[in-house]
């Protein structure tokens, strides 16, 4: 079996955005495209020879036959190894804890994260390093170059492999392994949280929960960590069988999508706490009795109470937050006297921190929490946490959360995000603002005097990079804050998202409605950007 050049045209639009590639299947089934992309990390990566890749995805359409594209297309590069989900399956996280566990070299994910699927819907491929984590910009930036050059890949003429059934295949001289795509990553968490108390938790027969794989990539994983490992009652895990188009839904847990779940944590008979995932179960949304946690917070309060939980008995070294997730988790940094860094939107600049041992614990306004025990965010990881949280402090999550807000102050936190809205005008937008951003400060909007506004500029304090225009920033007299920036997961026109936070700390004024303690907020980044005019719509498309 010897490996089969292909000549091939190079696609002019195959530029990673904030993680990975991300398109629409009926795009990623032109000729060549997606094995264009893989010889392009392969080209990216090269020499094969010795090397160990492992390759899963969330599931979603497309999924199995990419996978069988991309086992030939390693074997006729001379990888020598290929380890492989049982049935194309590889949550994000649990992608992560295999590359490290298993030394590999690296691995190709497939997922459109919490992007739609179904054959209308979206697909997505990226390159993850050897500590586990997203390629840096660096790699991503090398990627794209090669797909730019690119004319053949290569691969094998050999039938399909049987996805489903755990066994070593040799392919060439390529030994391909489908492995058990959950029992690496749930022997992780065990060895994090303290199953035992947890397990007293959910057998105490008061406590009641639910966890909704919204028919996306947890499934498998849930009901083997909480229903066979933790001994919770069967069906404690909703929607757990992964369909290719997530049986219709919109796998991103916010209220708006998992509303399933929403409901089952309100009403007459409200469950204890309620937990769900996305597309690749990076995600995570928590929801105590009658009372949803925001996600800067919740990295905020897992900081504070890390001591409490086995894995981080020992103290953290630090924390780090995407720009745009609220202020919260800085004062707790500053609290604990331990390390605290600002990085841009997207998991790949905490890499070089968590590598570098300068962080313990990061996170991102966009339902991403995560820690050094692997190097992606990981959804039930946290919904482990806030778990393991609860049964350590014998509280409810609500009296977890009131009780930060006393200790720290509450820094209200809301999202707004205009979707499918025109790319140019959209552009238009943020390109005079940043043109204004000079004059800004001093101007009163709604009320709202300006102190300053920039454009969000990273330096990695580990290798020196930099990375420019991450989000316009302007800050308000009152404490107040407006992000502005443009989506780059998105595959339909762009996505407008504006993120809107402020302190807060009399203790009177802690249980407001987000909406209603940041209006004056909103008035103002509307007035500033022109928001209403730019895109043409009067209200926000999603609010989280
Ligand atoms: C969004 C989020 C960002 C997250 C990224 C990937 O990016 O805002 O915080 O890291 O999705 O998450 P953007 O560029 O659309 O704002 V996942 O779970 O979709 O891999
Ligand atoms: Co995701």
């Amino acid at each position: 079996m010897s490996a089969k050049m292909v000549p091939s045209q190079a696609y002019a639009d195959q530029k990673p955005g904030t993680s990975g590639l991300r398109k629409k299947v009926l795009e990623f089934q032109q000729p060549g495209y997606l094995e264009n992309f893989v010889q392009s990390i392969v080209n990216t990566i090269a020499p094969c020879a010795g090397k160990t890749l492992v390759v899963g995805g969330d599931g979603r359409f497309y999924n199995r036959e990419a996978i069988q594209v991309i086992i030939r297309m390693a074997a006729a590069n001379g990888f020598s190894r290929v380890l492989v989900g049982r049935g194309g399956i590889l949550s994000t996280p649990a992608a992560s804890c295999v590359i490290r566990k298993q030394g590999a070299y690296g691995g190709i994910i497939l997922s459109a994260s919490h992007n739609p699927g179904g054959p209308d819907g979206d697909f997505g491929i990226k390159f993850n390093a050897e500590n586990g984590g997203p390629a840096a910009e660096h790699l991503t930036d090398e990627i794209y170059r090669q797909t730019q050059l690119i004319d053949h890949y290569l691969t094998l003429d050999t039938d399909d492999l049987d996805l489903d059934r755990l066994g070593q295949h040799q392919l060439a001289e390529t030994q391909v392994e489908i492995i058990d795509p959950v029992a690496d990553y749930a022997d992780l968490m065990e060895s994090l949280f303290d199953f035992d108390l947890m397990a007293s938790l959910l057998a105490n027969g008061e406590f009641r929960m639910c966890f909704d794989a919204m028919h996306a990539v947890t499934g498998p994983y849930a009901i083997e960590i909480f229903e066979n490992r933790l001994g919770a009652a069967g069906g404690t895990v909703i929607n757990g069988v992964p369909l290719t188009d997530f049986g219709g839904g919109h796998p991103d847990p916010n209220q708006v999508h998992a509303h399933e779940l929403v409901a089952l944590l309100n009403g007459d008979d409200p469950l204890d706490f309620g937990a769900a995932s996305d597309g690749d179960g990076d995600r995570n949304m928590v929801h105590g009795k009658g009372f949803y946690l925001n996600p800067c917070d919740s990295l905020a309060i897992l900081a504070a109470n890390a001591h409490l939980i086995p894995g981080y008995a020992g103290g953290i070294a630090g924390i780090a937050r995407s720009m745009p997730t609220s202020r919260a988790a800085d004062r707790v940094a500053q609290a604990l006297k331990i390390n605290f860094f600002e990085t841009p939107t997207g998991w790949k600049f905490f890499g070089n921190l968590l590598d570098a041992g300068k962080i313990t614990l990061c996170g991102e306004e966009s339902f991403g929490t995560g820690s050094d025990h692997v190097r992606e965010k990981d959804g039930l990881w946290a919904v482990l946490f806030w778990l393991n949280l609860i049964a350590a402090r014998e509280q409810p999550l609500c009296e977890i959360v009131r009780s930060h807000w006393l200790q720290y102050g509450r820094d209200y936190f809301t999202r707004h995000d205009y979707e499918a809205v025109n790319s140019d005008r959209a552009q238009e937008m943020i390109d005079r603002l940043r043109g204004r951003l000079a004059e800004l400060p001093g101007q009163e909007f709604a009320g709202l005097s300006v102190e300053s506004a920039d454009d969000f500029r990273y330096v990695d304090p580990v290798d020196g990079s930099e990375s420019t225009a991450q989000g316009v920033r302007i800050y308000f007299g009152n404490g107040g804050r407006v992000v502005l920036r443009l989506s780059g997961t998105g595959t339909d026109g762009a996505t407008l998202r504006v993120y809107l936070d402020c302190y807060q700390n009399d203790p009177a004024l802690l249980g407001q409605n987000p909406q209603k303690a940041l209006a004056p907020l909103i008035a103002a980044a509307d007035q500033i950007a022109g928001i209403a005019d730019y895109t043409g719509r009067d209200k926000p498309d999603v609010i989280t």
